[in-house]
C-alpha cells in the first residue's frame, strides 16, 4: 500500500547543534530535491549522506547548510524512501524547513506515524512498536534491557511459541486424524486436551507472573518514606538521594509539605517521596501537610516507616506500622549511632540504620530490590512490560481457563474449539495481526512527533 509523504521535526523542540527532520513515503526525495541545493538526491546512492544547502525555492533565499542522508525503499524505518535533513538546530530553521517541506506537497506526520507506517507496512510487528516508545522513555538500564528484549523481538517470539502450542491443541480438535485410536471423545478429552491445555496454561501464568517484574522495571516504584516528626525521614530521602534535597533540622515538623526526588538502586527506578512527619496537631498547616503524608503513603507501592532507635516506639509509630501492614513496606529504625531506647524492640525484619555514618544502607537497599519484587530480576529473562500485551495476555488466559473447564466437564470439542479460538485471537491482537483501525490509531498516537 503506498502512503502520502509525511514529515516532521525528529529532534526534540527546542535550540541544539543539530535537528533532524525526517521524511517518509515515495516522494520524500523529489519533494526534499525541491529545497535541496547540492547534488541530485534522485541519484545518490542509497544510504549515504550528501552534503549541501537548504534554499527557499520561492525566493531563492539560502536557509541552512546541512546534511541530507536518502534510505531507499525498503531499507529504511518506515520501509518507504526515507529523507532526514541534519540541520541546525535552531527553532526558526527547522520551522522554516518543514515550511518549504509543506509546501511542496508533503503532510505534517501526526505523533508516531512514522512508527505506525513501519507497522503498516509490515516492517514491524505491535509489540516491537511498543518496545521503540518503551526505549524512548527508558529511565534506567533495565527499563531499557526490557524494552530491547521487545524490539529485538523477544517478546513476539514468546508470544509465537504460545501461539504454535495452541494452533497443536486446535489442531488435535480440528484434526482428529493424528489420534485415531481416540473414536471416543471422553478419551479425546481427558488424555489429550486437558493436559495439553494445562500445560500451556502454566507456560502462560509464568509469562505473566513474570511480566511484574518486567512492569516494576519499566514504571519504577512509587516509594514514600513516613514516620513520626524528627525520626530522620528528610535525611533518609537525602541519603538515598546522595544530595541535600530536603531540609534537615532538629526541629520536629521541619517538613511540612512533600519533598520528592527519583534515584537508581541497581537498576530500578524509585520515586521517593518525603513526608510531613506525622502526629497530633492543632497547626493548620502541619494538618495539611500530615493529611498529604497519609496520601502518599496510601497511593505508594513501597513504603517506609522510620523509627528512631533513641526512642520508645509510641501509639503513633504502633498506629503506622498497623496502616502499612497490608501493603509492601520496609520498618527502618534510623539513628543507630545514638544510645539504644531500652523499649526499642529487636526484630530480624528491621533494617537498623544510622543516616549520619550510612550503616545499614546496603542492607536497606537489598530489601527494597527485594520487597519491589525485582531480585530475581535478569537481563536474559524476557519480560512482558506492556500493559495492553498483559491484558491480551490475560484475555487468552481466560479464554483457556473456559476451555479447560469444559475438556475437564468432557464437554463437546467444538465447544472447546470456541474458546482455544477466542484464546488465540487474543494472542494475534498482542502482535497487532488482528488489529482494528481505531485500536492502532490510539495506540500510536501515544508517540512523540518526529517517530
Ligand atoms: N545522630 C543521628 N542524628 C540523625 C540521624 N538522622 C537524622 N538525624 C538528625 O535528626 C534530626 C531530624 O532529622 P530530619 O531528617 O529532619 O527528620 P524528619 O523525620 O525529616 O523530621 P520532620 O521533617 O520534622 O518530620 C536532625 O537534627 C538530623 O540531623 C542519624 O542517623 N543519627
Ligand atoms: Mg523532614
Amino acid at each position: 500500500m503506498v502512503y502520502d509523504t509525511i514529515c516532521a521535526i525528529s529532534t526534540a523542540y527546542g535550540e541544539a547543534g543539530i535537528a533532524v527532520i525526517r521524511v517518509s513515503g515515495d516522494q520524500s526525495i523529489r519533494y526534499v530535491n525541491r529545497l535541496f541545493s547540492g547534488e541530485n538526491l534522485a541519484k545518490v546512492s542509497s544510504h549515504t549522506l550528501t552534503h549541501g544547502w537548504i534554499k527557499d525555492y520561492r525566493n531563492n533565499d539560502l536557509v541552512d547548510e546541512v546534511l541530507v542522508s536518502v534510505m531507499r525503499a525498503p531499507h529504511s524505518f518506515t520501509s518507504e524512501d526515507v529523507v532526514e535533513i541534519n540541520c541546525h538546530g535552531g527553532i526558526y530553521i527547522t520551522q522554516y524547513i518543514i515550511e518549504l517541506l509543506l509546501e511542496t506537497g508533503a503532510r505534517l506526520a501526526e505523533p508516531g506515524e512514522f512508527t505506525k507506517r513501519a507497522y503498516l507496512n509490515g516492517k514491524i510487528n505491535l509489540t516491537q512498536a511498543e518496545s521503540i516508545m518503551d526505549m524512548i522513555e527508558a529511565k534506567s538500564k533495565n527499563a531499557l534491557v526490557v524494552a530491547t528484549q521487545g524490539l529485538s523481538g523477544g517478546v513476539a517470539q514468546l508470544i509465537s511459541t504460545i501461539k504454535h502450542r495452541l494452533i497443536d491443541i486446535i489442531g488435535v480438535i480440528e484434526v482428529n486424524i493424528d489420534y485415531p485410536e481416540y473414536d471416543d471423545v471422553v478419551e479425546l478429552t481427558d488424555d489429550v486436551l486437558t493436559p495439553k491445555i494445562f500445560q500451556l496454561l502454566k507456560q502462560i501464568d509464568d509469562i505473566i507472573e513474570k511480566s511484574q517484574t518486567g512492569l516494576i522495571m519499566k514504571q519504577g516504584v512509587k516509594t514514600a518514606i513516613v514516620g513520626r516528626p524528627n525520626v530522620g525521614k528528610s535525611s533518609l530521602l537525602n541519603l538515598l538521594l546522595a544530595e541535600d534535597k530536603a531540609i534537615v533540622t532538629s526541629v520536629a515538623g521541619t517538613t511540612r509539605d512533600l519533598v520528592e526526588g527519583t534515584l537508581n538502586v541497581r537498576g530500578l527506578l524509585l520515586h521517593l517521596v518525603d513526608t510531613a512527619g506525622i502526629h497530633s496537631t492543632v497547626d493548620e498547616v502541619e494538618q495539611i501537610g500530615i493529611g498529604r503524608s497519609y496520601n502518599a503513603m496510601d497511593e505508594a507501592d513501597l513504603v517506609i516507616v522510620v523509627l528512631d532507635y533513641g526512642a520508645k516506639m509510641d501509639q503513633t509509630d504502633q498506629k503506622l506500622l498497623d496502616r502499612v501492614r497490608s501493603k509492601t513496606h520496609i520498618v527502618v529504625v534510623n539513628k543507630v549511632d545514638t544510645p539504644r531506647n531500652t523499649k526499642m524492640i529487636h526484630r530480624p525484619d528491621f533494617i537498623y540504620l544510622s543516616t549520619l555514618t550510612k550503616a545499614g544502607l546496603e542492607k536497606l537497599q537489598d530489601e527494597i530490590i527485594e520487597k519491589a519484587g525485582v531480585a530475581s530480576f535478569h537481563k536474559d529473562i524476557t519480560y512482558l512490560s506492556n500493559t495492553r500485551q498483559i491484558s491480551k495476555l490475560k484475555e487468552a488466559r481466560f479464554a483457556l481457563k473456559e476451555a479447560l473447564v469444559s475438556a475437564q466437564a468432557s464437554m463437546p470439542v467444538d465447544i472447546i474449539s470456541i474458546d482455544l479460538q477466542a484464546s488465540y485471537t487474543a494472542l494475534n491482537e498482542i502482535l497487532g495481526v488482528e488489529q482494528t483501525e481505531s485500536v492502532i490509531d490510539a495506540l500510536f498516537a501515544r508517540f512523540c512527533l518526529g517517530k
